[in-house]
């Protein structure tokens, strides 16, 4: 069986949405970081750096954390939503760029709008910014491609649309102008947002 660890956040609802778009049976464990359930020793024993998502595996002896690990780990369990041959990279690429780019930026923007009761300048400046470039990006990509990837729907689109799914409701007043301006983006949302999988694992825990 598998056990997903996991919240209502970004990096959590990746692996919701993976989970039902692959149709598996998992086992849901929820993680109230609100609550600090983070910082559970019994947590902590499956994923050391306190922090949501964690998978285990029972059939395989395995636990992983970190989503784009797991992602990839799921993807090569069950042949599916990672392409073969150079597509391969393309999309772990994409993913990579998620996590070490995308999701700090937009996390960090987040936080200083959000959580930061001075909402310090200088770092609402910096991280809105960095949002904006990284969209740039996207969009270039979405304008010449129907998915992150190429032409097929992968793990890169699983691991970026939560975060500018959820980011445009948390963070409006910043995100919702870059998207008005990017009808690429827009669209591709749309498109990965109308998936049963996606509506469902947006809904979970
Ligand atoms: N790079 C990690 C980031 C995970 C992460 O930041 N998780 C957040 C929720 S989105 C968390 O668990 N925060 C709790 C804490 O920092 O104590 C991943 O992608 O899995």
């Amino acid at each position: 069986m598998l056990h997903l660890y996991s919240w209502g956040t970004p990096n959590g609802r990746k692996i919701f949405i993976m989970l039902e778009e692959l149709g598996v049976p998992y086992e849901s464990h929820p993680v109230n970081i609100g609550k600090d359930e983070q910082f559970d020793p019994e947590f902590l024993k499956i994923s050391p750096n306190n922090k949501i998502p964690a998978l285990v595996d029972d059939e395989a002896g395995l636990s992983l954390f970190e989503s784009g690990a797991i992602l990839i780990y799921l993807a090569e369990k069950f042949g599916k939503f990672l392409p073969e041959g150079k597509d391969r990279h393309t999309a772990i690429q994409w993913l990579m760029w998620q996590m070490g780019g995308l999701g700090p930026m937009m996390g960090q923007l987040g936080w200083f709008v959000v959580s930061d009761k001075e909402a310090t300048p200088v770092g609402v400046e910096r991280y809105a910014k960095e949002t904006a470039r990284l969209f740039n990006v996207l969009e270039k990509q979405l304008s010449q491609h129907p998915y992150v990837a190429g032409d097929d729907y992968s793990i890169a689109d699983m691991a970026i649309y939560p975060w500018i799914a959820q980011y445009r409701v948390r963070v409006k007043d910043y995100i919702e102008p870059l998207l008005q301006e990017r009808p690429h983006i827009l669209a591709w949302l749309d498109k990965v947002g109308a998936r049963p999988a996606v509506i469902a694992g947006m809904k979970l825990p």
